[in-house]
């Protein structure tokens, strides 16, 4: 049976449309579903939206519309969005559908039969931006001198009476967790801060509200609705069935990867596998917290304001475009700041230029000299060979790693190195210039071009899936070749031999324009 991948993101506050990091971390994990599916595991990837909380309820209250009209409109959005990025998800959940109560439930019973639940009074800060109770030592004071959580949001007083979880019996059992897996969190920064923070000790976690009914009811405690984050979490047994242990849960649990913002790391790496080791359930395998997308150096959020719809963003420059920029331009575990000039630069000099223009270059050369026809090989030189070898060890050694390491920007500087190489052998080699002098070795130059073009489009199907596509469909190479164990095999005399003929090759990445508003921001 294949080996198989699941792997989740974030599930996404439906409180407004979605923005640039939503965007971001559900490309990253698209390129990583598809990825995997690529090396023939058989990979099941999951998001949607977080519909309930406090955050939910006052929004809608202040829109003056209901909490489920809310999450029903903006989850659209989502999905909307989520479709335009070419996003290849299995299950879009949304926490307000009914299996997902069910599962929150079961998780809950699981934790209180292991007496890991009781009912006290809270009394405390929480943020209803973070949805995170604080302690009275992480808080930091505003500019006003008011409370602030260590994230700046505002905090309130609040004073309940709430279900606890035992969250400071897994203090020992959480650092031993740690210790014996190093790459349960990454990168290795936010590892480190985790460990800082349970060493610190652990309180209990308040884990109900009754102050408000917009959530999961608490089994058998009438006027108690979950605190958020638990039916949040939830998410990633639910999209696989559980309570029911068998069929995708049997298949896919524990999931590979949790995929998250540096900003919900605590939630992920403390209370998940807190609650996973209480109920009896195995552990996730990794969580990783990317870095935060600034625009022009500003944060962008919801509850801010200056949020850049990414929809218009795939408008104005492409869906593959934007796909390839947001992995190619940051290092993906840290911060980066974007804006039109970085986007329209990297996609002219990149993909209009270097890339574009060898597959343009090579293909209207086979259509205009060859008449369509595959050029025919007739004996390698040393300089073809190198060429190869540079593309093969891109390829099929320096990429997969990357990208199975998350490191797209690693993997998309050693594919961008191995586009110079072959922008640099058509130069030197110069193949139109044979046509008159040597056409069997044009013909060999060519065909070696073609051969390694497909490559190279092969390898970033994960990150730019339409594009490539469609250059892959022009130049005849099937489906089932596009992967890195296919385009290894000897497809090229085939396709050669059958006579397959080129039709008037098209630009891929027309060359971009700056928008009007240049300098005033990326929207
Ligand atoms: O936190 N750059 O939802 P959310 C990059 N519902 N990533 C960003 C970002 C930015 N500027 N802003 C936010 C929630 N994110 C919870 C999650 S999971 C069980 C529940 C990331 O809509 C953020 O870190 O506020 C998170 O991973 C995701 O977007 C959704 O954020």
């Amino acid at each position: 049976m294949a080996e198989t991948f699941y792997l989740t993101t974030a599930i996404h506050y439906p409180n407004g449309k979605p923005h640039i990091g939503h965007a971001y971390e559900t490309i990253a994990a698209d390129v990583l579903a598809r990825f995997h599916r690529q090396m023939g595991r058989q990979v099941r990837f999951q998001t949607g939206t977080d519909e309930h909380g406090l955050k939910m309820a006052q929004k809608a209250r202040d829109l003056g519309i209901t909490p489920r009209a809310l999450a029903d409109e903006m989850s659209g959005y989502f999905r909307d969005l989520f479709d335009k990025l070419d996003i290849s998800y299995d299950r879009y959940i949304r926490t307000t559908e009914d299996d997902h109560y069910r599962a929150s439930q079961a998780l809950w019973q699981a934790m209180e039969a292991n007496g890991d639940l009781y009912l006290d009074r809270y009394e405390g800060w929480y943020s209803v931006r973070d949805e995170a109770f604080y302690d009275e030592s992480e808080l930091v004071d505003g500019e006003g001198g008011e409370k602030l959580s260590p994230q700046g949001t505002p905090v309130e007083w609040t004073v309940e009476e709430t279900w606890f979880f035992r969250l400071s019996k897994y203090a020992e059992p959480l650092l031993a967790l740690y210790r014996d897996n190093p790459g349960f969190i990454r990168p290795e920064s936010r590892r480190n801060e985790v460990v800082r923070f349970v060493e610190g000790g652990l309180r209990d976690l308040s884990v109900s509200r009754t102050s408000f009914d917009w959530g999961v009811p608490v089994p058998g405690s009438p006027g108690h609705v979950m605190y958020v984050w638990v039916d949040a979490l939830t998410n990633y047994l639910t999209g696989l069935g559980y309570p029911d242990e068998t069929g995708n849960m049997a298949k896919f649990w524990p999931a590979d990867l949790h995929l998250i913002g540096k900003d919900i790391v605590r939630f992920h790496a403390v209370y998940w596998p807190a609650f996973l080791m209480s109920a009896g359930i195995a552990l996730p395998k990794q969580v990783f917290g990317h870095g935060f997308l600034l625009n022009r150096g500003q944060k962008e959020s919801k509850s801010l304001g200056n949020v850049t719809d990414p929809s218009e963003l795939v408008d104005a420059y492409g869906v593959d475009v934007l796909r390839y920029f947001l992995l190619r331009e940051f290092s993906f575990g840290q911060d980066g700041s974007y804006s039109a000039e970085a986007i329209v630069n990297r996609a002219n000099s990149e993909l209009a230029n270097s890339f574009g223009n060898l597959a343009q270059r090579t293909l209207s050369q086979v259509f205009k000299n060859c008449e369509g026809y595959l050029p025919r090989i007739n004996g390698h030189t040393p300089e073809d060979e190198a060429l190869f070898a540079h593309v093969d060890r891109v390829i099929h050694a320096e990429m997969p790693a990357a990208y199975a390491d998350l490191a797209f920007a690693q993997a998309l500087e050693a594919w961008m190195g191995a586009v110079f190489a072959c922008n640099a052998y058509i130069d030197a080699q110069a193949p139109w210039a044979l046509k008159k002098t040597d056409p069997d070795r044009m013909q060999t130059v060519l065909a070696t071009l073609y051969i390694v073009i497909a490559q190279l489009s092969q390898a970033v199907i994960p990150v730019m899936p339409g594009s490539m596509g469609k250059l892959l469909d022009a130049m005849g190479i099937a489906p089932e070749l596009r992967s890195p164990e296919g385009i290894r095999s000897h497809w090229y005399s085939p396709l050669a031999e059958s006579e397959y003929r080129l039709d008037k090759p098209e630009g891929l990445f027309p060359r971009l324009e700056l928008p009007e508003a240049a300098g005033e921001g990326a929207e």
